[in-house]
Parts: C-alpha cells; structure tokens; sequence
C-alpha cells in the first residue's frame, strides 16, 4: 500500500473561524471581551478534544434499564461521557446563565458559547436549550413562586445545584397540532394539581424538572383550553424519577440524547400561568429554543465546511490538491458563502434577542426578532442538510463510511428542519409575524446597507424585498394563496436580510482593510435571493390526483 488518504484535521474552531470573531470584534465590548474569550478558547480546545476522542473510539449510545434484577422499576439512563462531562461544562463556562446577565451582547456571548459547544457535547445542547427556554418562559409568566423555585437552579454556575428542564409538548394526537394534546390536568382535594397521559417525544427525559402543556379536566378542546404547567420530575433528595419511562425512541441521528416516550400517572404540576392559553405562555420558550436550533445548525454548518476544506488542502486526485482544482474550489466556496449568509442571520437573532429582553432594542426590533425568529430556524434547518449533504460529497467514498464520522453530520443536520415546528409550521409562523415585521424588516435592511461597498448587491436585495412584500400583501385576503407560498416568501425573506447583513460585515471589514465578506456577499446574491413562488393551486391539485 503505498498510499493512504489522511483524515480531516479540525482546527479550533473558535481561533479559526473568521465569522465568529469578526461577528464578536463588532459587537462586543472590550470590556467584556476577555472573559467570553476565555471561555470560547476553552470550548474550542473541548470541540478539537473531543473531534479526535470521537475518531479513536466507538461511538455509544445511551441506554434504559426499567427494572432492577430484584423486579424493582428503576427507568435509569446510561449517558454517554460527553452527557456525563455536560453539567460541569455548561456551569463552569456559563453557557447558560450568562444568556441571562443584565447586558445588551449577553445572548450573543452565550450563543457563541453554543455554536463551539453544540457538536462536542453531542446534542446535549437539546436539553440545554429546553432549559433556557424555560428560564424564558418563567420569566415572561412573572410567576414570582415558580421563578423563585426554578431559576437559581437553571441558571446555575455550580453543576451540584444545575437542573435540566424539558419541553413536554408533544403527543400521539398533537405533533405539530399541539391543540391535540390529550394529556390532563386533575385537582385533587388537597389542592394539587397532577398530570395524567403521555408525552410521545421527550428529550430531557434525563431532567429535573419540565414546561408541560395539559388540559384541565373539563376544559374545552382546542388550543386556547390548554395550560402550561411546571413540573418536577426527581422525587427529592432520592433522585427517584417520578415519571415512567416507556422506552428510548431509535432515531435517525442525535443518537446520544436519549429521546423518550413517557408516561404520567399523578405527576404533581403547578400552573404557569393562568389555566389556559396554554401555547401563548409557552410560546417565549418556543422562540428561544428556535434560535438555538439555528446556532446549532450553523455550527454544524461550520463543522462540515471545516473539515471538507480542511481535507482539500490535503487530498492529491488528478496530481492536484482538490483546492488547486478549479470546480472543487468553487464548490467550497459556495458552502462558504451560504454558511456565512445563515450565520449572519442567525447571529443578529441572537443579538437582537438580548437586546429586547434588555431593553436596549429600537422600536421596530421587536417586531423584527418576531419575524427574524422563524425565518432563521427554517432556513438555517433546511440550509445544514443540504451543506452537510455536499461536504460528504467533497470526501468522494470515505463521506459515506460511518468510522469517519462524517455520516453523523448528516443524519444530525435532518433533525433541525423537524424539532421545534418543521419548515412548514415555521413558514406559516412567519406570518403570524409579517403584520408589523414587513415594514420593522425594510427598516433594519435600509440601516444595515447604508453607505454599501456592494451597491449592486445591496439594490437587488431592496428590490426582492419590495416584491416580496407586495407579494405578501397582493395575497393578504386570500389565505390559500398566502399559505401555499408562505414557504417561498419565508425563504426570500432570509436570504434578503442575511444579504443585508453581509453587505453590513463588508462595510465594516473595508474599514479594516479585509474582503472576505463582500467577496461572500457577491458569491451569496449570485446563488438568488428570491425564491417567492406563484399560488397554483390548480396544478397542485392535478399533481396530487390519485
Ligand atoms: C440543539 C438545538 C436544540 C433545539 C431544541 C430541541 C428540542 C426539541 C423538542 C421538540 O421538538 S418539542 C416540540 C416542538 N413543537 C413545536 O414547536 C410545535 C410546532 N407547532 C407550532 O408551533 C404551531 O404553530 C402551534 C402549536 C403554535 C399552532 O397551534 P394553533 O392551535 O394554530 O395556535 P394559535 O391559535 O395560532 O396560537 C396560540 C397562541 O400562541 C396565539 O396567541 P394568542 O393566544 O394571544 O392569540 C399565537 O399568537 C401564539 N403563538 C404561536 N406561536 C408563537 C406565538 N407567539 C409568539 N411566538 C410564537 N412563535
């Protein structure tokens, strides 16, 4: 054998990424700088660790034991050694609490936080997300008892007192259509309230604590009928779990995190709120764990690229380095351009995010983070499954063999168009938020391009957007029309503002003497900005005849 392929080096993925920096030079403080970077170094060192931990060894899975060799019911989880390393990772770096300080760039410092953690911790960011969006929702109900109770425990810098809590929506009768929900809530004599049913899809089942959606016995059907209830789920300092666990799911990818199917048989649960409107008060946890699907994503989007140009700079074919081949060279360059355009959008969310909640925001970005919010989740969901689908490719062969570990990007990346509301639920949500967010999305875009280095580029971006709104509005009373392109406008709409934020980052790396960002906003608005599509609705009906 006079010849063996090398496998791809990860660089540190905080010190070698040009977005992230660059993203944080702008926004960030010095004064807060060197700590967040202290901490990004850190998590950056954990992802190349566990990279090469991942690439020695065999992968695990987590595992459910129901029952004791002496027939006592025990529901107990083996975790995998990321899972088991998570808590002291997530309190010693602040990935969570520090989403949550009393300053304008707090998310945005916690989500970086996220973006070099995600792939290292093997999705143990699902349940991390559940939990700040948690924190979130309590906060918004202004429920003083329960906020006292729970969020020195969520956003806890010390792992003995960190508790987990999940997101228990889900059911066999409601995925998507949480209003189907069948699981209810009873009062007893002694004034409690307690849960009986099922939840179907439960991914901090290993948590102690959960948000969960019931209808209170004799409540009407529907939506509006449901309540938020918070819940419990370890029985004191026994750490005995108070809720059954059916079984583990067997999933396409996310194969650490132990998704489950659990039951409730009298679990005690204090309403958040009062007893209905049950999605209206879970709907802040909805939108921040939405912005964690899109860091997430991106940060799978970044791992693909990195290892797919990594591995060009390396791999002789045709007596060429694959980066000298001039169609290779373009392939990647494209991933880049679109991973920097989702990237873009998806960090001004988590911005955006933290200055709402601190009252640092204008007027209209309230209305933009409503409207940003979906349109970062779905595009980045989508995105991440195509990027992750051409970096196997670059690999020929080898991006199909399971011990490179590069098929796992793949199977992982398909959860983010489906958890938290698919790309459909999620375009339809968007409209939901085009009433003001229109006219708060043309006014961000307008500040955001203002002296453009790009001019071409920054005109076809206004363009798209003034059709794209009178698309929308042409369409306004003709909801069938509205809906079935609610995909294509949603889809316009990300690309519009990541175009407008591109041309932000240009603006500000030409006072720095740098390119690399007008050179992906030139690549990025050549791939199209418009994907509205026209409402016919007579030809679906002919495709879908029987
Ligand atoms: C590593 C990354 C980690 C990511 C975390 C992974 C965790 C994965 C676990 C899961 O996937 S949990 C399951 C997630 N499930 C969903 O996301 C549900 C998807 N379905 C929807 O989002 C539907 O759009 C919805 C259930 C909300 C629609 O139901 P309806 O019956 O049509 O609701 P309706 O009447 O439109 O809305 C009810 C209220 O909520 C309204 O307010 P009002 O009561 O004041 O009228 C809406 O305006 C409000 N609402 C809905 N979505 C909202 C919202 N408010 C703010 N933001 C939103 N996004």
């Amino acid at each position: 054998m006079a010849f063996l392929q090398q496998a791809p080096r990860l660089d540190h993925p905080y010190r070698a990424d040009p977005w992230l920096r660059g993203c944080l030079d702008r926004t960030v403080p010095a004064d807060r700088r060197a700590a967040l970077d202290r901490d990004l170094d850190a998590l950056g060192d954990y992802a190349v660790q566990a990279w090469e931990r991942a690439s020695q060894s065999t992968r695990h899975k987590p595992r459910l034991t129901n029952w004791d060799a002496w027939g006592r019911r025990v529901d107990r989880i083996e975790l995998t050694t990321a899972w088991r390393e998570g808590p002291a990772l997530t309190t010693g770096h602040g990935i969570l609490a520090a989403g949550h300080d009393a300053a304008p760039t707090a998310r945005l410092e916690a989500f970086a936080r996220v973006y070099l953690y995600h792939l290292a911790s093997e999705f143990y960011t699902c349940p991390l997300a559940m939990t700040d969006g948690a924190a979130t929702a309590l906060k918004a109900s202004g429920n003083n008892a329960l906020m006292a109770r729970a969020l020195p425990h969520f956003l806890s810098r010390d792992p003995a007192t960190f508790w987990l809590s999940g997101q228990w929506m889900t059911e066999t009768a409601g995925g998507s259509d949480v209003g189907g929900t069948e699981t209810t809530a009873r009062l007893g004599e002694d004034g409690q309230w307690r849960l009986h049913g099922r939840k179907w899809f439960s991914s901090a089942v290993v948590g102690e604590a959960a948000l969960a959606l019931a209808r209170p016995e004799g409540a009407a059907t529907g939506t509006g009928a449901l309540a938020l209830f918070y819940v419990e789920t370890m029985d004191g300092p026994s750490r005995k779990p108070q809720l059954i666990i059916d079984r583990l799911k067997d999933k396409l990818g996310t194969h650490e995190l132990p998704t489950a199917e659990i039951h409730l048989d009298g679990l005690p649960a204090w309403p958040v709120g009062d007893l209905a409107h049950g999605v209206r008060h879970i709907a802040p946890m909805l939108n921040v764990t939405r912005t964690w699907n899109a860091v997430c994503a991106v940060a799978s989007m970044a791992r693909a690229v990195a290892l797919a140009t990594d591995y060009a700079r390396r791999r002789q074919a045709f007596g060429q380095l694959l980066i000298d081949q001039p169609l290779h060279a373009r392939t990647l360059a494209d991933m880049q351009a679109e991973f920097a355009g989702a990237f873009a959008l998806t960090f001004e969310v988590a911005h955006l995010l933290g200055r709402v909640e601190q009252g640092a925001a204008a007027p209209h970005e309230v209305a933009l983070l409503r409207l940003l919010t979906p349109l970062a989740k779905l595009w980045t969901g989508k995105l991440a499954i195509w990027l992750c689908s051409e970096a196997l490719e670059c690999f020929g062969g080898a991006g199909y063999i399971e011990d490179t570990g590069l098929p796992q990007l793949l199977r992982d990346a398909q959860v983010y168009a489906i958890w938290e509301g698919t790309t459909n639920v999620l375009s339809l949500d968007t409209l939901r938020g085009l009433d003001h967010g229109l006219d708060a999305l043309a006014t961000a875009t307008r500040q955001w391009m203002t002296d453009a280095c790009e001019p071409e580029c920054a005109a076809m971006v206004t363009a798209t957007l003034a059709s794209a709104a009178a698309c929308a509005q042409s369409r306004g009373a003709d909801r069938a029309a509205l809906e079935s392109g609610a995909r294509g406008l949603a889809l316009t709409l990300a690309r519009c503002a990541a175009a407008a934020l591109l041309v932000r980052q240009a603006r500000h790396e030409r006072a720095l003497g740098q390119v690399r960002a007008a050179a992906a906003l030139r690549r990025f608005v050549q791939h199209g900005l418009d994907r509205l599509c026209r409402p016919d609705a007579a030809d679906d009906a002919l495709l879908l005849q029987r």
